[in-house]
């Protein structure tokens, strides 16, 4: 029987639903935004795989001719969200879109959705996606590993999804802000500034963005002219993840002519995802790939090693190690960084704070690969966070407090899919 919270979640949905697509709240991201629609369908699915679908097709119209799926469609303006369509002048026919994409989820959950129910029209539906993914996941492989090392390289915060991480820091020090326009943030007008990014991270956010803006959004040029490049092993291991589902899914939909290009993708990122293993951290981290500079500490990524079945012997068990070291000292796991390091701040963002469809993703792997108690440990806290606080956006890994937007799509989805 469905609790009380299954109703809050469903009614979340409903409500953020603008007609096939899905904002994350209303008010501070008033637009479609390319993961949280996602994990979005994944809630959908619960309840309405017909919608679970349309989210997802909804989200492809966004798609570059390029292959780039961007992480904002802007199919109308709306003057509550900095930067809009008139910041980021792309030319993305027929509405503007960011210039920059987003974690690659989406083929892991065209695969759910097809499983759920293989039937001929969803097989019809998982079947006309399936090229706007190779598109994607051939536009990551084609231009985002400059380094030839394998791993995925982003241009902006913005594009990992985890956008004021301590390890963008040092990437961040060495971007020139002294060019950037005047501007006005209004995500502050919709909450609490000491639970978001600085001013100082705002401002390189726009010099960045200028930089691709600067070039027109060409993905060979952005890349050479972003004074932000880094490679990011969240990115790496969730595009690993996602090729692995694509490679499985081109299998049950008999999709042979894909097999060998996807299996060359795989190869390319395990030796990516292997390259960014920090001897020193003992965990997977970013690498700044203009400075070389490896990120200082652990971040919620060091757990999709699972996930993206990466890791060795050794190294999953030094995992384990900080996984039970950051237990011990937080109330609730995992937070988006570690709570031993200076720069952890519990409320502020991606500086601390617990993320449910980031704990969904450690979960997932941690229960796939057999370790069903940490995995269960993962779950309970995000059903506790929630009874806690409700469907906000993020939360306190130290006392639950729940921050940032609130009846929020994917918290409410991950909540349908995984902990109820
Ligand atoms: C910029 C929508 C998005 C998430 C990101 C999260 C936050 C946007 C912002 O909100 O980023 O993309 O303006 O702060 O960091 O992961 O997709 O929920």
């Amino acid at each position: 029987m469905a609790s009380s919270l299954d109703t809050v979640a469903h009614d979340i949905l409903i409500g953020n639903d603008l007609g096939g697509y899905t904002i994350p709240t209303k008010g501070l991201y008033p637009y479609q935004w390319n993961w949280d629609s996602v994990f979005v369908a994944l809630g959908f699915a619960t309840f309405d795989l017909n919608r679970a679908w349309r989210e997802l097709e909804t989200l492809f119209e966004g798609q570059w001719t390029d292959g780039m799926l961007p992480h904002i469609l802007f199919r109308k303006n709306d003057p509550g969200y900095f930067p809009g369509p008139d910041v980021w002048k792309t030319t993305h026919e027929p509405f503007p879109t960011s210039g920059h994409s987003q974690p690659p989820v989406a083929a892991i959950v065209v695969r759910d959705l097809y499983e759920q129910s293989p039937t001929p029209e969803n097989a019809a539906r998982a079947k006309a996606l399936f090229p706007k993914l190779m598109a994607w996941h051939r536009w990551w492989a084609t231009y985002r590993d400059p380094s030839g090392e394998g791993s995925v390289a982003i241009i902006h915060p913005w594009e990992s999804g985890r956008d004021n991480l301590p390890d963008w820091d040092e990437p961040l020090s060495l971007v020139d802000t002294s060019g950037i326009e005047a501007y006005e943030r209004k995500d502050t007008t919709h909450v609490d500034a000491s639970v978001r990014p600085r001013k100082l991270d705002y401002d390189r956010y726009m010099a960045i963005l200028q930089s691709g803006r600067a070039v027109g959004w060409d993905p060979v040029k952005v890349v050479e002219n972003s004074p932000f490049l880094v490679a990011d092993p969240a990115i790496t291991m969730i595009l690993l993840r996602a090729n692995r589902d694509l490679l499985a899914l081109a299998a049950s939909l008999g999709i042979d002519e894909a097999k060998a290009e996807i299996e060359g993708w795989i190869a390319r990122l395990e030796k990516g995802a292997a390259s960014l293993w920090n001897e020193e951290v003992q965990a997977f981290t970013t690498k700044n790939l203009r400075s070389g500079v490896r990120g200082a500490g652990v971040s919620s990524a060091a757990f999709l090693a699972p996930f993206a079945g990466v890791g060795t012997p050794d190294q999953l068990a030094a995992m384990r190690a900080h996984f039970d070291r950051i237990a011990a000292k937080a109330t609730f796991t995992v937070p988006s960084y570690d709570p031993d390091y200076p720069g952890f701040e519990p409320m502020r963002y991606w500086r601390g704070p617990i993320w449910a469809v980031v704990n969904y993703m450690i979960a997932r792997g941690l229960a796939e690969s057999g370790d069903a108690e940490r995995s269960e440990r993962v779950r309970a806290d995000t059903e506790r966070l929630v009874a806690l606080s409700g469907f906000a956006e993020y939360f306190s890994p130290i006392d639950g407090t729940g921050a940032g937007g609130r009846s929020f799509s994917w918290t409410a989805a991950v909540w349908l899919a995984w902990v109820s």
